[in-house]
């Protein structure tokens, strides 16, 4: 299996990532033979404008990049807003897993206020955290700190806690 496949597909659709390759093989026996082969379950869809062989394509001519010969495809990485975040010519799953990591880390629209750790529940655990935050012990990242800061103060102190507190015994 491919780390497309496994690391970033399967890991990372749930967060709205979507991996899609794009092939520029005339033969269908050879482009299911490579699905084949690499289990891959994400989307493939066709170059156009490719004579056959393993050059040429309107979208392989658009976004060519020189190389030294090297077998792998070029891989792309495109944001929220449609901006190239990431171009490479070799495969680089890390480097990929913390470009995407960063996207999503930007994105924090559908976490709750309150629930500091993201699990879905507000509890004991968010105000350790919040705690944490306060005293300096753990930095929060942005997301972390915009649900923390419960009352929109731009500032994490107790009375964020108290309002968690009160959430947390059903009150306001
Ligand atoms: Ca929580
Ligand atoms: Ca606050």
């Amino acid at each position: 299996m491919s780390d497309f496949e496994t690391a970033i597909w399967q890991e990372y659709q749930s967060d709205g990532v979507v991996v899609v390759g794009i092939i520029n093989t005339s033969n269908p026996n050879q482009l299911n033979q490579f699905i084949e082969e690499n289990s891959i379950t994400y989307p493939i869809i066709f170059d156009p404008g490719s004579p056959g062989g393993v050059q040429g394509g309107n979208t392989y001519n658009l976004y060519y990049m020189p190389n030294d010969g090297s077998p792998y495809p070029r891989d792309f990485i495109i944001n929220q807003d449609g901006i190239i975040e990431y171009a490479n010519n070799e495969i680089d799953t890390a480097w990929m897993l913390s470009i995407i990591d960063g996207l999503l880390s930007g994105n924090c629209s559908d976490w709750e206020l309150g629930d500091i750790n993201n699990d879905n529940m507000i509890n004991i655990l968010d105000i350790v955290n919040l705690i944490n935050y306060i005293l300096g012990i753990v930095s929060p990242n942005e997301c972390e700190y915009l649900i923390s800061d419960i009352n929109e103060d731009s500032n994490l102190d107790i009375l964020d806690i108290v309002l968690i507190i009160n959430s947390i015994l059903g009150g306001a």
